[in-house]
């Protein structure tokens, strides 16, 4: 094959892209990066490699305007704010373990999509990792198949021998494509898409750890799942919700998302036999917080950052009531969480971030979880048969944790680590006003005022005075719509 290296501007490699496709008839979705074989170590170097790798920045010029500019075209990607510098947020995002097709849309400069131009597809396994035993590696890409099967009329046969459509493969470093891995995590695979020869094509990694997911290792399943998106002719989603965004998260009840479904249908169709049908409609990410109003599960202030919680999603902005840059998935950042939280707050004397779900709660320094949590939150003296929390914050005048359910709450002591006697009480008894049943509840640093999300509202509170003293709109007032 020859080589597509990372060229000048995004022109000339639309242009070399053309001219592989018309040559070879099977489009690569990887931009090849040449002298592969340092490990990057700055954040600067963390950040030059993965842009060249995955968003076609020069390797040798990728710097000044043009670093800026591809910068911010991979914050734009993840939902960052779109700085044009190498930040915290941005870095963070660059060294989770993610699939390795480029997220520059390489496809899209051609009218027609690549697709394979039949229903009955065939693959081939050429060779398994040793980290499972092969009934079980079978049976992952098996499962991963089935994901797009379910949805479209799409069937895929495995072939024991001979030329497969997809042919699969375990590989380490240079395997054989051009297209490098990269050791231990970082890339974990790719896959070409449609087309002859290498088309379609799909390799894993072999220096990661394989396993089902849960725990320790990456999950074949669901990374198979991706890549065969790749070798049917999607394009990573900048849905992070999605199966096809680029960086791999765990999730522990799979579904295809909606934006998925829509990607593959478009390219063939529904799925038409079969009885019952499966489901079409999967999960819909809040992408526009302004068009699409969401009723938040839970706010709180961590590290100086408002963070806005809704179902798998979260949304975050730095400076406060700045326009939430989001959703990002909170298992990005606690990847141990349900999949959705009823309440968080974080513990200002510990610098812990705790969280509620139903009757139970984690608590995390930082990304690291507690040992012996998750808990129930009878372990905070809460009533054995409490079910949930609605909302929890810290109040800052005397550093005690506010616990609300319903009608009712109770005062934590964060010090003593112990509930103060003579709790709950009702909402009603003590608050001036605010509402039972609330969503969210949090105060921020350094500002004199506590707030309570209820539905499209919110009430702010006069630590000092105890007065409600504004009612306002959330969408207006703390998502800049
Ligand atoms: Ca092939
Ligand atoms: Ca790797
Ligand atoms: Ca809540
Ligand atoms: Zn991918
Ligand atoms: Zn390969």
């Amino acid at each position: 094959m020859g080589s597509p290296s990372v060229s000048k501007t995004r022109a000339l490699f639309v242009f070399q892209c053309v001219a592989l496709y018309c040559a070879y008839a099977a489009p690569s979705p990887i931009i090849k990066f040449p002298g592969d074989d340092t490990t990057p170590v700055t954040d600067k170097e963390v950040a030059l490699k993965y842009l060249n790798r995955l968003y076609g920045c020069p390797e040798d010029r990728c710097n000044l305007m043009v670093l800026k500019d591809t910068l911010k075209e991979m914050q734009k990607f993840f939902r960052l704010q779109e700085t044009g510098e190498i930040d915290a947020a941005t870095v963070e995002i660059m060294k989770k373990p993610r699939c390795g097709v480029p997220d520059v849309a390489n496809y899209n400069f051609f009218h027609r999509k690549p697709k394979w131009q039949k229903n009955a597809i065939t693959y081939r396994i050429l060779g398994h990792t040793p980290d499972l035993d092969e009934e079980t590696i079978n049976d992952a890409f098996f499962r991963a198949f089935k994901v797009w099967s379910d949805v479209t009329p799409l069937t895929f046969t495995r072939l024991m021998d001979g030329e497969a459509d997809i042919m699969i493969n375990f590989g380490r470093n240079e395997h054989g494509d051009g297209y490098p891995f990269d050791g231990k995590d970082g890339l974990l695979a790719h896959a070409f898409a449609p087309g002859p020869g290498i088309g379609g094509d799909s390799h894993f990694d072999d220096d990661e750890q394989w396993s089902l997911g849960d725990g320790q290792g990456y999950s074949l399943f669901l990374v198979a799942a991706h890549e065969f998106g790749h070798a049917l002719g999607l394009e990573h989603s900048q849905d992070p919700g999605a199966l096809m965004a680029p960086v791999y998260t765990y999730t522990k009840n799979f579904r295809l998302s909606n934006d998925d479904i829509e990607g593959i249908q478009l390219l063939y169709g529904v799925q038409t036999g079969g009885n019952p049908l499966p489901p079409t409609q999967g999960p819909v990410t809040p992408m526009d917080l302004c068009t699409e109003p969401v009723v938040f599960d839970a706010v709180a202030q961590i590290r100086g950052e408002t963070f806005f919680f809704k179902d798998r999603f979260l949304f975050r902005s730095v400076n406060f009531r700045s326009k939430p840059t989001g959703p990002m998935l909170v298992a990005t950042y606690w990847s141990d969480l349900p999949g959705k939280i009823d309440a968080a707050y974080e513990n200002p004397l510990e610098e812990k971030t705790v969280f509620f779900a139903g009757n139970q709660m984690w608590v995390y320094r930082a990304d690291q979880l507690e040992k012996g949590y998750p808990k129930r939150i009878s372990n905070l003296d809460l009533p054995a048969d409490l079910e949930q929390i609605d909302a929890a914050f810290n109040f800052r005048k005397n550093q005690k944790t506010y616990l609300f359910s319903g009608d009712k709450f109770w005062r934590y002591n964060e010090e003593k680590k112990k509930m103060d006697p003579g709790f709950p009480k009702l909402i009603a008894d003590a608050w001036n006003g605010i509402p039972d049943g609330m969503d969210a509840a949090f105060s921020l640093n350094n500002i004199d005022y506590s707030y309570f999300f209820k539905g499209a509202h919110y009430f702010k509170l006069d630590d000092s005075s105890l007065k409600i003293v504004k009612l306002g709109d959330i969408a207006k007032d703390w998502l800049g719509c």
